[in-house]
């Protein structure tokens, strides 16, 4: 027990050893607390990876716990999904009176931290490790944090961003090389840096080779991109491998199985349950390794690598080590096998063990041509599932993670067709890309009107000067910018829409009805595309 002074504040802390550093103290334990005199007003819960929810909540308010069940792992750290108090991935923050900050962030991996009444507790799942505290103004200690977290994990090496097209977003699975050759000449001499094909190419998810869609393979897919001037980037999701791939079949044993020999699942996705390759297994690395410089040989620079949260879920590996500490490695031999001259962004990702190793990182969930979704919202409470309010809300909770890494906002839209945003809707999103300093889109030339053709063209030309003014609050050269509409979490399920939640949770979890899901999605889709 120590006590820590801070200026208008004392604490009491427990943890094995305290060093006080310039401006807050490093503790060093596996089990650490500080104790203070009052009520917080609020708590800062982190999610741990991309798409998990990042917000400032009251914390008096226990979160429901997001259904479908079948999808905690492949949107929240399912070791935490039920757990019964306010709580997030590596780092927690209260606001006390007069609006300061105290922060508890751990500054190594498999970390967590919870809020007990007037308590911040932390832990390491497996051993010691070091943790920052610190107490002040919010952005300063924000900063300071990331500060540390740096020094201990490294920072990108500060490339430019690109200005990327993404296919994901307007096309979806429906992608073929037809279509996308017809797109990218649309697309004109519009700024875009990167042209990046997204999920949809690939034979399966296991399988990284060009299926039926693509018969010109993907040397001339790069061709056709280079020959327009821009760098070509793809979209793969290496560490997840399907039932229905060759992978499965012909490598059970580079599966990550518990510790009773089952196959851990990562969640249910494209109409299948989700396996993993362990990367703590030589022969797995070695494959990962060739994948990567398989894809870069085939000429692509740019490379958006999603799902990597499967690498860290909870285990017994082939070598025994902490979850994300072998995340880590997978993510290191990646980006080793790639070179440090393709531009790396990784999603669904682990945010903090993934720090130092990549360009980028989505830090929010999929945005979608919808605010909010009544079934995702009302009836799941889920706060991860695509939904534009979803991704601005973690996305702007995130932002403090710039000074470390690239932060993708994820897309901006810009059509009215197929899209239900308002205007305001939309800028808001375009606004969150600017704070970014990270453009993407999915825009289809052929569905712009051509205002819209020119707020995209001018969207990718400007580079405002950005000042954050509060939380929510920044200005964009001289004009104003507020996210907090994007703030507030959904109620809670109340009359009627509890029979509802509980009905669609159920729903949720069957997997003929995520099949079937998968299903009319597709066929949705067709109609959408079909005159393109
Ligand atoms: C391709 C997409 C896009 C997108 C990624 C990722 O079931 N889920 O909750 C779920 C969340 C995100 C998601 C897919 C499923 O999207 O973020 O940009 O690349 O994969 O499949």
């Amino acid at each position: 027990m120590q006590p820590l002074s801070f200026p208008n504040l004392q604490i009491i802390s427990y943890s094995d050893q305290t060093t006080p550093i310039s401006d807050g103290y490093i503790l060093t334990g596996s089990n650490v607390s500080l104790e203070f005199d009052q009520e917080p007003r609020q708590y800062y819960r982190h999610g741990w990876q991309s798409w998990s929810l990042t917000t400032w909540q009251n914390p008096n308010f226990q979160l429901p716990v997001q259904k479908p069940t079948i999808l905690h792992s492949l949107q929240t750290d399912p070791v935490y999904a039920k757990h019964p108090v306010p709580n997030g991935s590596w780092l927690g923050a209260v606001e006390l009176e007069g609006g300061n900050v105290l922060l508890l962030g751990s500054l190594g991996l498999d970390a967590h931290v919870a809020l007990h009444g007037q308590q911040l507790h932390g832990w390491y799942e497996a051993g010691n490790g070091e943790w920052f505290v610190y107490y002040g103004n919010e952005q300063s200690v924000f900063a300071r944090y990331a500060e540390l977290l740096g020094e201990r994990l490294g920072k990108a090496p500060g490339k430019p961003t690109p200005r990327v097209w993404c296919s994901w977003y307007s096309l979806y699975t429906a992608i073929n090389e037809s279509l996308l050759y017809r797109v990218f000449d649309e697309l004109g001499n519009l700024p875009f840096d990167v042209l990046q094909v997204d999920d949809g190419w690939q034979v399966s998810i296991g399988d990284w080779t060009p299926n039926e869609k693509f018969p010109s393979g993907m040397e001339a897919l790069t061709a056709k991109i280079r020959a327009s001037g821009r760098t070509p980037g793809l979209w793969l999701a290496p560490l997840l491998v399907v039932p229905s791939s060759a992978l499965y079949r012909q490598h059970p044993n580079w599966l990550l199985h518990d510790v009773d020999g089952k196959l851990v699942s990562a969640g249910f996705n494209w109409g299948e349950p989700l396996y993993i390759l362990d990367t703590t297994h030589p022969e797995a690395l070695d494959w990962l390794a060739t994948l990567m410089k398989q894809v870069r040989d085939w000429g692509f620079d740019y490379l958006k690598l999603d799902f990597l949260y499967a690498g860290a879920l909870p285990g017994k590996r082939y070598v025994d080590m902490p979850r994300e500490a072998a995340y880590r490695q997978g993510l290191k031999v990646m980006r080793e096998a790639m070179g440090n001259d393709a531009y790396f962004l990784t999603c669904g990702a682990p945010i903090i063990p993934s720090l130092g190793l990549c360009d980028a990182i989505r830090v929010g969930p999929d945005v979608a041509g919808e605010w909010e979704s009544y079934r995702d919202a009302q009836l799941l409470y889920n706060p991860t599932t695509p939904g534009t309010k979803n991704a601005i809300r973690t996305t702007v909770n995130r932002l403090w993670l710039k000074a470390l890494v690239a932060t993708d906002p994820d897309a901006t839209y810009f059509r009215s067709q197929h899209n239900s945003l308002s205007n305001e809707q939309k800028r808001m999103l375009q606004n969150l890309a600017l704070v970014c300093n990270y453009k993407v889109t999915s825009a289809i030339p052929q569905w712009l009107s051509s205002n819209e053709r020119e707020n995209l063209r001018a969207f990718l030309e400007v580079t405002p000067e950005i000042k954050r003014t509060n939380r929510y609050m920044f200005t964009l050269d001289d004009c104003m910018i507020d996210f907090s509409p994007a703030m507030p979490l959904p109620a809670l399920p109340q009359g009627f829409n509890v029979l509802g939640s509980y009905m669609i949770g159920w729903l949720g979890n069957q997997r003929w009805a995520m099949k079937l899901l998968d299903k009319l999605g597709k066929l949705a889709l067709q109609k959408v595309i079909k005159n393109l």
